[in-house]
């Protein structure tokens, strides 16, 4: 079966308004506040921000697949917060490195906008380029630097992209964890991880964080009108900074470590938005 963003002539918004109509159906709620895609290590969020309403596989809705990657959840919850705000968690994104296209990339963040979310928050599993930040360190995404080369945009879609990490998001989680750091973000394609001489081109151009994942999503947020709250769990010092080399496993399993405190920081934070 093709997924149907993979056929140039059906508007990526449509789809990600019948996948909204669909969420709305499957989960008996009319209209989503938050929306939060879970990334490597923050999984365990969804059980603590409030009570779930209702929990649909995302390969039943049209435009998502199940994922590749072990240690992703694919499903879509929707999740009622002790405020009484409903959030849609998104536990099924797709990889810009698995070549399904842009579209499908950021496919999550299109139909959360369509749900009614006005918040978008990101979250991802990446390398740090800070010394001083131990593997298992949250850190809050303040900027970042694209370098996929790509874009979701299509045609001449010029968006402002200044303060895209917003600036009061960012506050909102401080006043939970006064000693967040915050970074900047570089989105490589991935799947491979850098070579030490990549990471030293980001540490040069500014960037502290490498990843594979949230810049494009953040893009199509902006687009889409939303606030964009960005959290990365840096589970690995990156290539060359630390001096053994990448482990998938090792990465997986600082995560899961890191998981239960950084899933509840979470929660606290969302409580407050
Ligand atoms: I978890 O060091 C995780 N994801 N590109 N580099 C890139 N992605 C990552 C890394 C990393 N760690």
């Amino acid at each position: 079966m093709t997924n149907p963003l993979e056929t140039m002539t059906n508007s990526p918004f449509e789809i990600a308004k019948q996948a909204a109509d669909q969420i709305r159906q499957a989960t008996g709620v009319e209209k989503h506040d938050i929306a939060l895609t879970l990334g490597s290590g923050w999984a365990k969020a969804a059980d603590l921000i409030g009570e779930t309403v209702a929990s649909v596989p995302a390969k039943d809705i049209v435009g998502f697949s199940a994922p590749v990657v072990e240690g992703h959840v694919a499903t879509i919850r929707s999740i009622k917060l002790p405020s009484g705000k409903h959030a849609l968690v998104l536990g099924a994104r797709t990889h810009y490195y698995e070549a399904h296209g842009v579209r499908r990339v950021v496919h999550g963040v299109r139909t959360a906008a369509a749900t009614g979310a006005k918040v978008m928050i990101l979250t991802n599993g990446c390398g740090g380029i800070k010394e001083t930040w131990k593997p298992g360190t949250p850190v809050l995404i303040s900027d970042h630097i694209n370098l996929t080369a790509d874009s979701p945009l299509e045609g001449a879609t010029f968006i402002d992209l200044t303060d895209l990490y917003s600036k009061r998001l960012r506050e909102v989680a401080r006043t939970v964890d006064a000693s967040l750091d915050e970074g900047i973000y570089a989105q490589f394609r991935g799947p491979h991880y850098e070579t030490p001489a990549e990471v030293q081109m980001v540490k040069h151009m500014g960037g502290h964080l490498v990843g594979m994942s949230t810049a494009l999503e953040a893009i199509a947020a902006r687009e889409a009108g939303m606030e964009i709250l960005g959290f990365s769990l840096m589970t690995n010092l990156a290539a060359g900074v630390q001096k053994t080399p990448l482990s998938h496993a090792e990465v997986l399993e600082a995560g899961r470590e890191a998981e239960p405190r950084i899933s509840a920081l979470l929660a606290a934070i969302i409580n407050k938005i």
